[in-house]
């Protein structure tokens, strides 16, 4: 299947940041030699955007349990550990289990995927993800027919987690998907950044990564994946149910009721921060919006 926005380059390929631009350079060389949008494994979209620099996307994090400021998970998260890690995997399911991170690796096959990061706080980036399908980690564990959600839940470590002794989150963070969206092929689970291993401030080892939705959605570090046949709570929909819900799809037209969402700003973008526009699921209606056929958007914001 050739999706648009996937990436068909492998983990080995990419090795750091300068090697990563040299290549994109080359390959928007030869498209423009040949008179191409896009060549070979690179789709149009991935070229059409600038990823953001490895420093942005690991000093400036939303990493609750590490800290509420931006710089906090980068100065705090080194005390995490992550090896052994283990997911367990549990609900509706024919092989439920506690899964080593490592035997999951061996079975899955990670991709690069470059994907635009829009938080719910209105600025964004583009981060070059390495990573695995949900799907294919959800048809190991064999979902059985009455599910009809994902539960996901990060680790809880307050020996670990200085963050986590604030009342800020009802701890441990929870996230949940609808089955669709879960088993949607652009839904990740990233195990890495530029081709390194992902850093402990933005998820390690673990990570769901839905570029479509809220930042928030994708949650970091995680620890369980339940199937279950009713809506899973969530975080930030516990916290404020009237300013987070369990949708969070990317909407400019749908306001948070703190703010407008229909710009953002980019991160990286240096002394004068550029805006732009937003777009309807973050640029992957497309792909998406099927997904959501016959829903009121603003009402299951
Ligand atoms: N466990 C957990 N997951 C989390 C968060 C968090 O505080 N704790 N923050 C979320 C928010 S608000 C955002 S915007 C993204 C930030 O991911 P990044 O730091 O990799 O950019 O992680 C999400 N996942
Ligand atoms: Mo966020």
């Amino acid at each position: 299947m050739a999706y648009r926005w996937k990436n068909t380059l492998r983990d080995k390929d990419v090795t750091d940041e300068a090697a990563f631009l040299n290549r994109r350079q080359l390959m928007a060389g030869a498209a423009a030699g040949m008179g191409l949008a896009g060549v070979g494994g690179m789709p149009a979209r991935a070229q059409d955007l600038e990823p953001t620099s490895y420093e942005d996307i690991t000093t400036y994090n939303n990493y609750y349990e590490f800290g509420t400021g931006k710089g906090d998970p980068v100065k705090n998260a080194h005390t995490l550990t992550t090896q052994p890690w283990m997911v367990k995997i549990d609900g509706l399911v024919d092989r439920p289990g506690d899964y080593a991170f490592e035997d999951i690796m061996a079975r899955m096959t990670v991709e690069e995927r470059i994907y635009r990061f829009r938080c719910v706080e209105a600025w964004s980036m583009v981060v070059p993800w390495n990573g695995f399908e949900l799907a294919d980690l959800l048809e190991m564990a064999g979902v059985q027919s009455g599910a009809k959600y994902v539960a996901f839940e990060t680790a809880l470590r307050p020996d670990e987690m200085p963050g986590v002794k604030y009342p800020v989150l009802d701890w441990p963070y929870v996230e949940g998907l609808r089955l669709d969206e879960a088993t949607h092929p652009l839904t990740l689970m990233a195990t890495g950044i530029y081709g390194k291993e992902i850093p402990n401030q933005n998820g390690a080892p673990l990570r769901l990564v839905v570029p479509w939705k809220y930042g928030f959605k994708s949650i970091k570090s995680i620890v369980r994946i339940t199937l279950t046949e009713t809506e899973p709570p969530t975080s930030w929909n516990k916290a404020n149910a009237r300013e987070y819900g369990f949708y969070s799809n990317v909407n400019p037209d749908v306001d948070h009721p703190r703010w407008s969402q229909a710009s953002e700003r980019v991160i990286g973008s240096g002394l004068f921060a550029r805006r732009q526009d937003t777009l309807m699921f973050n640029g992957y209606d497309e792909e998406v919006a099927s997904l959501y056929d016959g829903m009121d958007l603003k009402a299951n914001f």
